[in-house]
């Protein structure tokens, strides 16, 4: 069939390669045998994951994905309205994406949508719904590591460029790690004309916190098991994944939610790709996740720390959810991406 678009209105680089079961390799060396054992999350997302992702953010408990919707539907053409071009970082399925699209669409100024995620999958399939949605839209794809690949954006066009992590994806660094990356982002604006535009889910009360990564359905508990299946694909490992159990607790101290597997028995499993032998005790935990939250103070020391100043901060009625909108300092000077 022919497609309704025009043929090179969809690009997609992939910068994923024999080096990338390298970075799995890595982390799985670095962090199973630590003796506080540990993965990075982003190897949550294989195909199965970003679906599992999907199913989270529609769980009744899981309000994030809904906050910031309410958000972006009060506000989107304040935000995006005289954008040229959309970089964003982690896009996923891009369902919340596509009213800033379509608020710069309306204003006649859409360019070119510039999507970065690790799942090839969902980014062609939003790529080619957007194309078809919003006639004249071009879309450079990068399926990429955000931490690694962000010097293969392109270079800026005319007219203003949003840079955008939505959904709270910044509090799944670690602390220092966060304000380092958010420097390598601000690298990517120029002064006094682009934009980041930056989900930050705000600390809130516990009870709300936990459940919303303890849903009753037990898909959080998929996803974070789902790690383990993407070693053993990847890495020819026998993680007995059942075996391991669904932790995840907020920390008052850090303010911030810890995901973890607990092994529910002594467990030896083998990694044959590493030639690796890896024991867990019964009960022993292993951390999968952080999602820091924060306060208007952390968000505004953190952007400060990135050579970065807000312009807005937007949240939802029950403020649950942050969004907000900076722009580079422009005494400050920025990594490279
Ligand atoms: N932005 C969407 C999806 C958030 S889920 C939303 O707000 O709903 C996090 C997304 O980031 C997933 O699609 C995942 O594949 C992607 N991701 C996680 N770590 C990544 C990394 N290091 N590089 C690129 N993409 C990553
Ligand atoms: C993608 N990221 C912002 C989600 C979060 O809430 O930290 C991932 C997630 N983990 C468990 N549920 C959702």
């Amino acid at each position: 069939m022919t497609p309704l678009h025009a043929p090179e209105a969809i690009v997609v680089r992939s910068y994923l390669g024999p080096g990338d079961e390298r970075s799995l390799a890595d982390d799985v060396l670095d962090g199973l045998t630590r003796p506080f054992k540990e993965l990075p999350p982003k190897h949550f997302y294989d195909a199965r994951g970003g679906e599992l992702f999907d199913r989270i953010s529609e769980l009744p408990e899981y309000y994030p994905t809904r906050a910031e919707r309410a958000i972006l539907e009060a506000r989107a053409a304040d935000v995006a309205g005289d954008a040229a071009e959309l970089v964003e970082l982690g896009s996923g399925t891009a369902t919340k994406t596509r009213l800033l699209l379509r608020a710069m669409a309306d204003a006649g100024t859409l360019r070119r949508y510039v999507p970065i995620d690790v799942t090839e999958g969902l980014l062609r399939a939003s790529a080619e719904e957007l194309v078809c949605e919003l006639p004249g839209l071009r879309v450079h794809g990068i399926v990429g590591d955000f931490e690694r690949h962000l010097g293969h954006v392109p270079a800026p066009g005319p007219g203003r460029r949003i840079v955008a992590l939505l959904g709270g994806t910044i509090g799944n660094f670690p602390p220092g790690s966060r304000r380092r990356f958010l420097r390598r982002m601000a690298a990517l604006l120029r002064p006094g004309r682009d934009r980041l535009l930056l989900g930050t889910d705000l600390v809130k009360d516990p009870v709300v916190l936990e459940a919303a990564y303890n849903d009753a359905e037990g898909v959080t508990a998929e996803f974070n098991r789902n790690v383990l299946r993407v070693v053993n694909r990847e890495l020819c490992a026998d993680f007995d994944v059942d075996a391991f159990d669904h932790v995840a607790f907020y920390d008052r101290e850090r303010e911030w939610i810890e995901m973890r597997l607990r092994a529910t028995r002594r467990m030896d499993a083998r990694v044959a790709a590493l030639g690796l032998d890896v024991a867990f005790a019964a009960r022993e935990e292993m951390r999968t996740e952080i999602s820091a939250k924060f306060t208007p103070a952390r968000l505004h020391a953190d952007l400060a720390a990135a050579g970065l100043r807000a312009v807005e901060v937007m949240t939802d009625p029950d403020r649950r959810f942050a969004l907000s909108l900076s722009e580079r300092s422009r005494s400050q000077r920025t990594a490279q991406p």
